[in-house]
């Protein structure tokens, strides 16, 4: 019996991480990223792609990915200095205000993210499963109301608009994961072999977790 010759191939899980900014000489989500593409994951194949930290050019690469690979998830991550845990964002605003020039010197100051656009997207990663996942690992993890409003929020809600309104793209799931600085770039950080396995356990789990769980992560005020 023939069985080659009209192999399927596998579903994608699209992950991609940023360029490094703001005179920094790394980033933290590009290298976790790239350690995983080309890896099987749960049936599917990664594919690790870069973002540059520029608004605009970042979501016509994102969208590029997007039409090529055609993702049944995709994990978006970025660095956020200051914060000590793995932060699974839930939620997308249309407005880009930023604080810092990007890598193309563009500052853009309470402009949408996609005029016309809802004021918001919430992630469709299940993100209490992956929480609980990280925590029972020992990996420092937290829900966050907040991707900022700089070009990874810029990101997350672009990806969530595509999702939302374009053919083809309504059942994939995705969001945003920010992650701390490594060692060498100052503290709070976490180091890269915990961030890798920490991705590794995201994508997993998002995999594995077709609806989220309920389980409290909320701050009382
Ligand atoms: N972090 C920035 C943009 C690129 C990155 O890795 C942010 O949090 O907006």
């Amino acid at each position: 019996m023939r069985t080659t010759g009209t192999a399927q191939p596998l579903p994608t899980v699209l992950l991609t991480g940023f360029d490094p900014f703001g005179g920094e000489r790394l980033n933290p989500s590009w290298l976790a990223v790239k350690a995983l593409q080309g890896r099987r994951m749960g049936g599917h194949q990664v594919v690790a792609a870069q973002l540059p930290t520029v608004f605009g050019a970042s979501l016509v690469e994102l969208e590029r990915l997007l039409r090529t690979h055609k993702p049944a998830l995709v994990i978006c991550v970025g660095q956020a200095g200051g914060r000590a845990a793995i932060s699974l964002e839930r939620i997308a605003i249309n407005v880009n205000d930023a604080r810092i020039a990007d890598n193309a010197a563009a500052q853009p100051v309470d402009t949408p993210v996609v005029a016309g656009g809802p004021a918001a997207y919430f992630t469709t990663l299940p993100i209490k499963a992956m929480l609980l996942a990280l925590q029972g690992e020992g990996i420092p993890a937290e829900v966050s109301q907040t991707a900022g409003t700089f070009v990874c929020n810029h990101v997350f809600y672009g990806l969530m608009h595509h999702l939302a309104t374009c053919r083809g793209f309504k059942r994939v799931r995705g969001g945003f994961v920010h992650v701390p600085w490594l060692p060498e770039q100052g503290q709070p950080s976490m180091r890269i072999e915990e961030l890798e396995r920490g991705l590794r356990l995201l994508v997993a789990t998002a995999l594995a977790t077709p609806q989220d769980i309920a389980q409290g992560a909320g701050a009382i005020s």
